[in-house]
């Protein structure tokens, strides 16, 4: 038996290069080796403001971005959160078992309460239990994804476990699989902020969908210092990153690397960087073209996911409402 993977994707601002390179493209890549799913996590992305006819584009765009990565319907689940309501319903019940202690230090929540202030919602404080449930619900044993993600996934082996210690083996404890390379991609304006997608700055991601011409331009303007030397010195941020960002679209090692841009400035390096990105996204880009120009395609696929997610999500949660002896 293949062991399960489950991960998750928030349909909010664009899919950008940080989403891509640290996480959806392994997805792609390992659908042979695991069984797979994956899922567009929209009741996450309410936990902000939301304009809801945005919304519901952002859910097919990004349903359909994933299957231009590389996400094929026929070998992965692919679904949306809210189309399988036990996802709202575990969270429930595994929120009465998470202590605030644990919840209170979760870092992404003090990041963004330090921004929203008064504006943060209890749905935001609550997100990690509701991705706990995202993953317990389908006895997953991996979850690829990007190093923002690693505290969340441990809070979910730590809820699974006590959850297991009361009512006996129950949640199968999952794993975060973390890439060595590209697993945080930081902004192209502010190097010591990790890409993302509700960063307003026009300089700050390379979105999936972005052209040729404007993928050149935010690279050209990424805040880099006044050194010359092109080498992966984690001490100049910006440099380091957008290295980073090229070796991940390559896959070229450290040394290949700097030895073709030795006694190469900032501009010609930025320039190839800039030329590796285009070409790196020009695939799924056309694929992506071809899957919206069939209207209802996507939609179709969603529905079909959503079916073959349901009884497994059913089943388990049948299963800890008897343990809990609710019903
Ligand atoms: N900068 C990043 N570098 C590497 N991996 C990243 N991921 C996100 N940003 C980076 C990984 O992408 C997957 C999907 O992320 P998500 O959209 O569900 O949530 P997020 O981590 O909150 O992404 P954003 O863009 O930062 O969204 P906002 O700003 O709206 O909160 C995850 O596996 C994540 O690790």
């Amino acid at each position: 038996m293949k062991k399960r993977v489950f991960s998750g994707i928030k349909p909010t601002g664009d899919i950008h290069i940080g989403n891509y390179l640290g996480a959806n493209r392994h997805w792609a890549a390992m659908q042979d080796d695991y069984d797979n799913i994956f899922c567009v996590v929209d009741l996450h992305a309410i936990t902000e403001p939301q304009d809801p006819a945005l919304l519901k584009g952002r859910i097919r765009e990004f349903a359909g971005l994933l299957m231009a990565i590389g996400i094929d319907p026929e070998r992965s689940i692919l679904f949306v959160q809210s189309h399988v309501h036990e996802h709202s319903e575990l969270a429930w019940i595994l929120n009465c078992f998470i202590p605030m202690g644990w919840m209170y230090r979760m870092t992404q929540f003090k990041e963004k309460a330090e921004q929203q202030r008064e504006q943060v919602s209890v749905g935001l404080f609550d997100y990690p239990s509701l991705m706990a449930a995202d993953i317990l619900l389908y006895r997953t044993d991996v979850v690829p994804v990007g190093e923002d993600q690693k505290q969340h996934v441990e809070l979910t082996r730590d809820v699974a476990q006590r959850f297991n210690n009361i009512y006996g083996e129950t949640f199968v404890l999952p794993e975060p699989l973390i890439p060595d390379v590209g697993a945080r991609i930081m902004g192209l304006d502010d190097p010591t902020k990790k890409m993302s997608g509700s960063e307003e700055g026009a300089g700050h991601a390379i979105n999936l969908l972005d052209s040729p011409d404007m993928i050149r331009s935010k690279i050209m303007k990424a805040t880099t210092d006044s050194k010359r030397d092109i080498l992966f010195d984690e001490s100049r941020p910006g440099i380091f990153n957008l290295l980073s960002i090229y070796q991940t679209f390559t896959g070229e090692d450290n040394k290949q690397i700097e030895s073709r841009f030795e006694g190469k400035g900032y501009s010609d390096f930025k320039k190839a960087l800039a030329e590796v990105a285009i070409e790196g996204l020009r695939p799924l880009q056309e694929r992506y073209k071809e899957l919206t120009g069939e209207p209802g395609r996507i939609d179709s696929i969603l529905a079909k996911g959503a079916e073959k997610a349901r009884p497994l999500a059913e089943k388990m949660l049948a299963e800890v409402q008897k343990k809990v002896g609710l019903g």
